[in-house]
């Protein structure tokens, strides 16, 4: 079992999946570069980067640590969380009821008492090797850093990945998102006119990490997800009045957001190939940083769509996919193509079996969770490959009636990242129904059959065929 970061790269190492830099990196756009070619292809080639002498610095850099959907599948093989969750509901999962019980026996974290004799403290971010990603970025940013909050009001945990421009050694900014946990935390200890106390981890074992990013729903542990996807339960550290860390983290910081306090954030070359428009953040009060013993400092570059965060968005909603289908019996499968940056395509496969039911599905997703950010959605009969872009062209072309088959819905939440909607976070979506049309939804015509060869005919013709060859 993989137990800490150390571990993992370790067993990266061992299948051939790590490539180490041993010459000097500067940590201001170097690393990036190294990453990108390291990464762009985004096919199962694509290897983690441990950089060991970065220039000014002690600590190594590991980036790329989910460079492809394969290294994560692999990784999280062993337990099928959506498969879990939709044998609840469903007779037809491969899951036994008695394999998920076992399953959710990893459910509830450990806790152990975090203990100062076993880190070294350190002065501030002040020797932490932090990129600058991007030339035009505000400055330099933790970019795969776990934040645990607590909310004020039930005290529910939370761990997300939200990025921080470090501002000096002791101050961050804390690029929370408005619908995201943290942020929703921030919100409630606003409104108690409370400060709220922040744990970050940098660099934990990859389980917590990926179950920091994966969308749950607010109030479900992150650390419980990652008990039941890892196979054993988490162990995190509980220090007095902080939300807890994993005890895996290479880096601890600890300290607190004011919620009345914000700051300018940003730019930073952000997933959508764009830099992102500076707006007020949050900002994070730094009091104690925590190494333990070699600590290796974890980054992620991202910037273009085909870096590690279109493997890790990939291979999140395959995981998470049973249960999405298992809760929208309509969908029959779901898609986001990395060229949409995340959320701003989805396409879904709807087999219809009453009029209207293809819309029913779009507005389902449009209001699921993270995939509620979902900027165009579009469904397709069965018979189109939804992961194949010219499958998809061609049943928009020649399925679509535009005026009957595309809604524009304004005045929704966006996705933060978004700069075409007029505001931040707020603009519009639109849903196109590239489904056949039935007299049941109003066609009065013969909807035309596709053009194809009877099988006799083909399998003739490839007998022939073969003796050409
Ligand atoms: C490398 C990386 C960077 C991310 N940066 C941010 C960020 O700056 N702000 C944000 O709100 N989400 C960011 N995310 C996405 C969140 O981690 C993700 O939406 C997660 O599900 C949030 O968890 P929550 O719902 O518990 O808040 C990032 C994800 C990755 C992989
Ligand atoms: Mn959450």
């Amino acid at each position: 079992m993989i137990k800490d970061l150390h571990d993992y790269i370790r067993h990266l190492s061992e299948k051939g999946m790590l490539l180490r830099v041993d010459a000097e990196v500067d940590p201001e756009l170097e690393i990036t570069a190294f990453t990108e070619r390291a990464s762009r292809t985004g096919s199962d080639e694509s290897k983690t980067l441990l950089f060991n002498k970065v220039k000014g610095y002690d600590m190594p850099v590991v980036t790329n640590l989910f460079a492809s959907y394969s290294m994560l599948s692999t990784l999280f093989g062993e337990t099928q969380i959506g498969e879990i969750i939709s044998s609840a509901f469903s007779k037809a999962s491969g899951i036994s009821l008695i394999k998920s019980a076992k399953a959710l026996m990893n459910l509830k974290p450990k806790t152990v008492p975090f203990k100062k004799s076993r880190y070294e403290e350190l002065d501030g971010l002040s020797c932490l090797p932090v990129p600058k990603v991007w030339p035009n970025d505000a400055g330099r940013f933790l970019t795969l850093p776990v934040v645990s909050t607590q909310s004020p009001v039930d005290s529910s945990a939370n761990a997300g990945i939200y990025r921080m421009q470090v501002f000096d050694s002791f101050t961050t900014g804390m690029h929370w998102q408005a619908q995201k946990g943290g942020s929703i935390h921030a919100s409630e200890a606003a409104a108690a006119k409370k400060r709220l106390n922040v744990s970050v981890a940098i660099g934990a074992d990859p389980y917590s990490i990926i179950s920091a990013v994966a969308p749950l729903p607010q109030g479900i542990s992150e650390f419980a997800f990652s008990g039941i996807a890892r196979g054993s339960r988490s162990i995190l550290l509980s220090k007095d009045g902080y939300p807890p860390v994993p005890e895996s983290s290479e880096i601890i910081l600890y300290g607190y957001v004011d919620p009345s306090e914000s700051r300018i954030e940003g730019p930073f070359g952000d997933h959508t190939g764009y830099y992102s428009i500076p707006e007020p953040a949050n900002v994070f009060n730094i009091e104690e940083v925590y190494a333990r013993k070699d600590p290796v400092y974890a980054s992620s570059v991202v910037g273009h769509p085909w870096n590690e965060d279109a493997a890790i968005s990939r291979f999140l909603l395959e995981y998470m996919k049973p249960a999405i289908l298992a809760v929208n019996d309509s969908i029959t499968d779901i898609y986001l193509p990395p060229e949409g940056v995340f959320t701003n395509l989805c396409f879904i496969s709807v087999k219809k079996r009453f009029p209207g039911e293809a819309k029913r599905a779009m507005f389902s997703v449009l209001g699921l969770g993270q995939l509620s950010f979902t900027k165009m959605i579009a469904a397709f009969d069965p018979d189109i490959d939804i992961r194949d872009l010219r499958s998809v062209a061609w049943a928009l072309s020649t399925r679509v009636d535009p005026e009957r088959d595309m809604q524009i819905i304004g005045g929704v939440p966006t996705d933060t990242l978004d700069h075409t909607s007029n505001l931040s976070a707020y603009g519009s979506k639109v849903m196109i129904d590239a489904t056949k049309k039935t007299r049941g939804e109003g066609y009065s015509r013969e909807w035309p059959d596709t053009i194809s060869l009877p099988a006799s005919i083909l399998e003739a013709v490839e007998r022939k065929w073969k003796k050409m060859e």
